[in-house]
């Protein structure tokens, strides 16, 4: 049997940091890990192929190699597959479908032979029983959740790592928060499963034999769920790991409640973190308290940022706008948050209601959901929910957010407060072909041609001389500012 594994194409989003691969000449920022672990999951007898939309072309000559497509993906690539669902099925090959996708929205994909949804670890071995003995069924979901201990190590030989930016690594699934807006409770559980770190240590293992050096993404919702089992067990075990090796430097999703945990941070970035995406939300605990983001009031939240800044990691924020309680004060109070914080890559996006949380339920009872469909991607200015304010007002002060903190004099300003807090000396990602280009490039294209020009020589200039081991970060970061501006210019300016 050939199976071949189809990952649909990730538009042009603020995540997907199209304009920024350019420089390192990357295809794609994350490998597709929910299929590689499916794919680990495939029986034996299964021959096994994976193409990845967004680093190569999927062609007729896979189309007639294969006997079954397994696709998966996220809401942001819901135009793809449907493309993709529409070309197999007019080959005449069976579509077997799973993922945050087709989970969240099964009606949608009634031309799928095999929807697998939830877990695979719980729902694919169900479904190869039932085809091994001739009877499969179209639908297939999970009653409760898995235990990750059992889950295999994902199929790497299957993609190309040299065509991504990042590779990526789960250690656990789920959130012990419960944030009105946010439906991984409802996906992953409000009590985080983890893996064994001996188990993480495999994986890590894996990608470093195969050669890579540069960043790792632990791509949990909330890497410290459980904090005795991080202290106690993992760290210590990425700590070891890590003695040897080269570059590496990893990244995460984590709460705000890290800064109150000096020991945390200090571990953590002892075993090579550099950097945390936090769900920041709202400046304002009125806002904070509508959402049930209880975690992050009545504190300091610049403070927080600095502290963890201090620590030696980098913090990328998300935040929201469109809360019951935003009135239009909020536009210039979340300005003011986001440059003095010094979060370079700041995500703020419209409040969505996805389906299944418990805003999404609030607003239906108040009538207050629009007819449109979730496009997967909050920074598009898109929403399905009906503001106090006025849909108007609120995506007009939305775009004054967005062009004002990614205009090249605000975004270098925030650049260098962030630089001024930050040190670490903990990962050196070796100096390769692609990285040193991508100065050359940089220059170019940010540092001649482009408008940021002057702040782009002088943030350089300054760096050089305050903190030289960061230039490269820098840099980084003046290629991260053009991919944001280019977002904003082309979706919402
Ligand atoms: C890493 C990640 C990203 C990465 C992308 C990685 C990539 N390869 O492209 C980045 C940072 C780009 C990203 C972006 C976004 N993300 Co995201 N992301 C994740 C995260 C944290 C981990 C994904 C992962 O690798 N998981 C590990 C693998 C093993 O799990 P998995 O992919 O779910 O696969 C399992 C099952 O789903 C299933 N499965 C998967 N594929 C298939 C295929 C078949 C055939 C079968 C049978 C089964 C199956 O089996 C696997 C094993 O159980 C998840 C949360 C989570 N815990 O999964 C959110 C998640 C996928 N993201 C989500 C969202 C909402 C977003 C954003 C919209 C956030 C935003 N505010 O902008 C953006 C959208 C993209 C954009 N704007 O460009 C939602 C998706 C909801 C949905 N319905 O699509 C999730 C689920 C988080 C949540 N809030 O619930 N994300
Ligand atoms: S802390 Fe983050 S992952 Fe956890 S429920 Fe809140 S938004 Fe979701």
């Amino acid at each position: 049997m050939n199976a071949l594994l189809i990952y649909p194409k990730i538009p042009d989003t603020f995540w997907s940091f199209t304009h920024a691969l350019k420089f390192i000449r990357k295809r794609a920022a994350y490998p597709p890990l929910g299929l590689l672990t499916v794919a680990a999951m495939l029986p034996g007898a299964f021959h096994k192929r994976l193409v990845d939309v967004n680093v190569e072309r999927l062609t007729e000559d896979h189309l007639s190699w294969a006997d079954l497509i397994f696709i998966g993906g996220m809401t942001i690539q819901r135009d793809s597959a449907k493309q993709i669902i529409r070309r197999c099925k007019a080959a005449g090959l069976k579509v077997i479908a799973g993922g945050p996708l087709f989970t969240a929205e099964p009606s949608a994909f009634v031309e799928v032979d095999h929807l697998v949804l939830d877990e695979a670890e719980i729902t694919l071995p169900l479904f190869l029983e039932d085809l091994e003995n001739g009877c499969p069924k179209h639908t297939y979901r999970a009653a409760n959740f898995c235990n990750i201990c059992h889950t295999p190590l994902p199929d790497w030989h299957l993609i190309d790592m040299n065509k991504y930016a990042s590779m990526s690594i789960q250690f656990s699934r789920g959130c012990p928060f419960n944030c009105d807006f946010c439906n991984v409770t409802v996906l992953f559980g409000h009590k985080p499963r983890l893996k064994t770190a001996q188990q993480v240590i495999r994986e890590l293992d894996r990608i470093y034999d195969a050669g890579w050096r540069s960043n790792i993404f632990f791509v949990d919702d909330n890497f410290i769920g459980n904090k005795r089992y991080l202290k106690t067990h993992l760290l210590p075990a990425l700590i070891h790991w890590r003695k040897k090796k080269k570059g590496c430097a990893f990244f995460t999703e984590a709460s705000i409640n890290l800064a109150d945990d000096e020991d945390l941070m200090k571990l953590m970035v002892k075993a090579g973190f550099d950097s945390v995406f936090i769900g920041i939300e709202s400046p304002s605990d009125a806002s904070l308290t509508e959402c049930q983001k209880v975690q992050n009031k009545n504190r300091d939240l610049i403070k927080d940022v600095k502290l963890l800044q201090r620590a030696g990691l980098e913090v990328q924020g998300g935040f929201i706008v469109g809360f019951d309680h935003d009135t239009p004060s909020i536009f210039n109070q979340l300005i003011d948050f986001i440059q003095k914080s010094g979060i370079v890559t700041a995500m703020v996006g419209l409040l969505q209601a996805p389906p299944g949380t418990r805003l999404f339920d609030r607003l239906k009872n108040e009538n207050r959901l629009t007819d449109l469909k979730i496009s997967g991607d909050n920074v598009d200015g898109s929403t399905n929910v009906n503001p106090k304010m006025g849909f108007d007002q609120l995506m007009s002060g939305y775009r004054f957010i967005m062009a004002h903190i990614y205009a090249p004099k605000h975004y270098y300003k925030r650049v260098k407060v962030f630089l001024k807090e930050f040190d670490n000396s903990q990962v050196a990602t070796p100096i390769n072909l692609q990285r040193f280009l991508a100065v050359f490039r940089s220059s170019i294209l940010l540092g001649v041609l482009g408008k940021e020009r002057f702040h782009f020589w002088y943030l350089l200039v300054w760096t050089l001389f305050h903190k030289p081991r960061l230039l490269p970060l820098a840099i980084t970061f003046a290629i991260y500012g053009y991919h944001f501006r280019r977002i904003c210019e082309i979706h919402l300016l």
